[in-house]
């Protein structure tokens, strides 16, 4: 008898070619992509001039019509849109779908002031989970895999993305959401987990509790791939934990205001991220003169949402620092390149008057291999004089009672971050396990420092 599972294709295990449904997107030609998105970048401006007031009067402030669009980079006619018109416009103002139309909300807090809300059509959630799908198709991830999701479920797009994600694989997912460590550790080893989703930040505080529990993630578990993102991390992060444990550790972004995870995924030929251009066109624009920049320069992303229909967002801000790849991908796909995004334009600290990124310092920090991934920086001031410190773990294996050693290793630190930020924080090496860990989204930066 015909096995069930074979009336779905995406259960295949060659999925990661360009003859495969989930794949083939990956590898459409540069010319029809972008004929694809042309007409889907007209449909959907027509589509929010319609529907969505706000854009309309932005429009008509600048004499914009839907028919003023006959090229894709008529794009830049088009006005930007802002987390702040979000808040604004709070809680549905941006919505381009009816209730009717509408299948779930989801909303992200941010730091301060009112959260945002995403409604999002059946369309909007396939769109996404076709996002997510190719990401985990191209990181190697097939049906016979066991997935377990810990980010959070709920109103953040993590856990619900990366679930869907895999569903659509067809792989046995494990919503574990975040938090209860001990008992994710226990459920990794004991279903046979091969692949793990969270923030990179609570994979630190995963490792921590299977060497708590004495588990070597070689030999007593089978995982084999991590899929990372929804905060800043480096090359250097991604290595560290590639070296700790054995797995690979992949790149996922995205943002609510877009879809969620699966907006962008890295494969394994460039230490970047492909960008799924076909339902997200990308733009990178200096955030100061708001020009769109050419391939190859670094400045803020900026996306268009090409095939979203419950809220679909127009240049939308990101604040997120990257570049677009001039060069194409040995791996054949067509879609563009970013590089990871290390840093976010809010997230630049001005230290003594010079511009720092977290970003920088960690990856300072942990080209030092007595350094353990924990750090926290922290600012504060007295009279006029800013305070920069950083705390630092260092691995169980490096700490010692020796002044001698540690002093010596200080200093090693100290000249590390020293060389890349040009400036000289005070170092504060700290037992292994001492820094708070986090069961999401991590916050690593202190900042005390009176406001002016
Ligand atoms: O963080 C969605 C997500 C969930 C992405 C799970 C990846 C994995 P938001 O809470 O709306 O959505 O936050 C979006 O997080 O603008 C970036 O600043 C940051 N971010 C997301 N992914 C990455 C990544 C989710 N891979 C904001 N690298 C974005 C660096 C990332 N930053």
């Amino acid at each position: 008898m015909e096995p069930l599972n074979s009336l779905y294709p995406v259960l295949a295990q060659d999925v990661n070619s360009p003859t495969h449904p989930v794949s083939a997107m990956d590898y459409l030609p540069k010319e029809k992509l972008r004929e694809l998105q042309l007409h889907r970048l007209k449909w959907t401006v027509n589509y929010a001039y319609e529907r969505v007031p706000l854009f309309r009067s932005r429009c008509q402030e600048l004499g914009v019509k839907p028919e003023h669009i006959k090229t894709l980079s008529d794009i830049k006619l088009l006005p930007f849109s802002k987390k702040t018109d979000l808040r604004d416009e709070y809680p549905m103002g941006l919505r381009a779908a009816t209730m009717d139309e509408t299948v779930r909300f989801h909303c992200s807090s941010g730091t301060t002031g009112k959260p945002i809300c995403i409604p999002n059509t059946l369309a909007d959630i396939s769109v996404w989970q076709n996002g997510a799908m190719r990401c985990l198709a191209m990181y190697g991830i097939r049906a016979s895999d066991v997935l377990q999701v810990s980010y959070g479920y709920g109103l953040f797009t993590g856990g619900l993305g990366l679930h869907y994600g895999g569903e659509g694989l067809g792989c046995a997912v494990l919503p574990t959401s975040g938090g209860n460590t001990e008992r994710q550790v226990m459920l990794m080893r004991d279903l046979g987990v091969t692949a793990i989703a969270c923030t990179p930040s609570y994979f630190l505080r995963i490792i921590d509790e299977a060497k708590r529990q004495g588990i070597d993630f070689r030999k007593d578990t089978k995982l084999k791939h991590g899929i990372f993102g929804a905060e800043p991390w480096t090359t250097e992060m991604r290595e560290a934990i590639e070296r700790e444990t054995g797995i690979i550790a992949h790149d996922i972004y995205g943002l609510t205001e877009i879809a969620g995870p699966g907006v962008a995924g890295s494969c394994q030929h460039s230490n970047g991220l492909h960008i799924w251009e076909d339902h997200f066109y990308p733009e990178i624009i200096d955030p100061d003169t708001l020009e769109p920049l050419p391939d190859g320069e670094q400045g803020e992303l900026v996306f268009t949402t090409i095939s979203r229909t419950g809220t679909p967002m127009i240049r939308y801000r990101t604040r997120d620092l990257t570049k677009l790849r001039v060069e194409t991908c040995q791996c054949g796909r067509t879609m563009r390149v970013m590089d990871r995004i290390c840093a976010r334009s809010d997230d630049m600290l001005i230290i003594h008057g010079v511009n720092v990124f977290p970003g920088q310092i960690e990856a300072g920090l942990l080209r030092v291999p007595e350094v353990a991934p924990h750090y926290q920086i922290l600012l504060s001031s007295t009279d006029d004089l800013d305070l920069f410190e950083i705390k630092v773990e260092i691995t169980p294996e490096a700490f010692s009672d020796s002044v001698r050693h540690m002093e010596n290793l200080r200093r090693r630190v100290f000249d590390a971050v020293k060389t890349i930020i040009g400036l000289s924080p005070r170092i504060i090496l700290v037992e292994p396990g001492s820094l708070p860990r986090s069961e999401g989204k991590i916050r690593r930066v202190i900042d005390n420092r009176k406001k002016s």
